[in-house]
């Protein structure tokens, strides 16, 4: 004998409520999508410098940069998305890219430093770091940390991590532990959201993620000393558009060349800083 029935029946939702939330679904999305004002951006943060464009030299804007380094006459590049990181060793006159290493499509590839003739790639959610040889770029070995990672340099002894929060994370490149965590502050409120990183006469630079601005910050005290505005890169022919994010800083510390790219940026610039700050 079957069961009787005592679900209550359902009634059917009326099409314009389906219509109406659908609107709101796409509404959502395309607010999260397409707005850099989603993110919310601190108001104290005033720029005190500016920069002039040197020279400008071809990327490839299908690199998704989160990692960018100079050394020995060569750009390394650290480039993201799952199933299209890669490493890559990319001559700067014609961006042509030398050497190119894939990684697995479950890494993310994030910031790239250069320390004792090793490379160190980070990668984003995956916990996981790669070290290379820079010559070949032959995997040398791989270790972990708690954080996500996002940027990474060195100060010539420690690793320096960020990982998108206000505290950049000190790490001794032989035992790959962190030796210090450091809490970056602007006027004494904690900045965060540090995104790609580069070591430049003394300082930490830091590109704050979704804006065109770089905090030079104090390593010692954790102090941002400046804002840099590279707003002015989006200007003219073939300039990056308002999604493309700045996420490339690397130094020449032998000729004190300061380079400037970001994500699927058809270009990297030299430039220069303008403010009465400039070191
Ligand atoms: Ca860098």
């Amino acid at each position: 004998m079957p069961m009787p029935n005592t679900e209550t029946p359902h009634k059917p939702i009326p099409f314009r409520m389906l219509i109406a939330l659908a609107a709101l679904l796409v509404f959502l999305l395309v607010m999260r999508l397409r707005l850099p004002g989603y993110h919310s951006i601190p108001k104290n943060l005033d720029a005190n410098a500016s920069i002039t464009v040197l020279a400008k030299y071809p990327h490839d804007s299908a690199a998704f940069t989160q990692g960018l380094l100079y050394a020995d006459g060569l750009f390394y590049e650290s480039a993201g998305l799952y199933g299209q990181s890669t490493l890559r060793k990319v001559e700067p006159e014609t961006g042509a890219v030398l050497l190119e290493k894939r990684l697995d499509a479950q890494y993310f590839a994030e910031g790239l430093a250069l320390l004792e003739g090793k490379l160190y790639q980070l990668t984003w959610k995956e916990n996981t770091g790669f070290i290379y040889d820079p010559q070949d770029f032959r995997q040398l070995g791989a270790f972990s940390y708690p954080t996500e990672g996002w940027g990474l340099t060195t100060d010539g002894s420690s690793l320096i991590l960020s990982d998108g929060s206000a505290t950049l994370y000190f790490l001794d490149p032989k035992t790959l532990q962190t030796t210090r965590a450091l809490q970056i502050s602007l006027d004494g409120a904690p900045l965060d959201r540090l995104n790609e990183l580069e070591y430049i006469r003394g300082e930490i630079y830091a590109n704050i993620w979704y804006t065109d601005l770089i905090a030079r910050i104090d390593p010692t005290s954790g102090e941002v000393v400046g804002v840099i505005d590279c707003g002015s890169l989006r200007d003219g022919e073939g300039a990056p558009g308002p999604n493309d994010v700045l996420n490339g800083i690397a130094y020449d510390a032998r000729g004190d060349r300061l380079y400037l790219t970001g994500k699927n940026w058809p270009w990297i610039y030299e430039v220069s800083l303008q403010s009465a700050q400039t070191p």
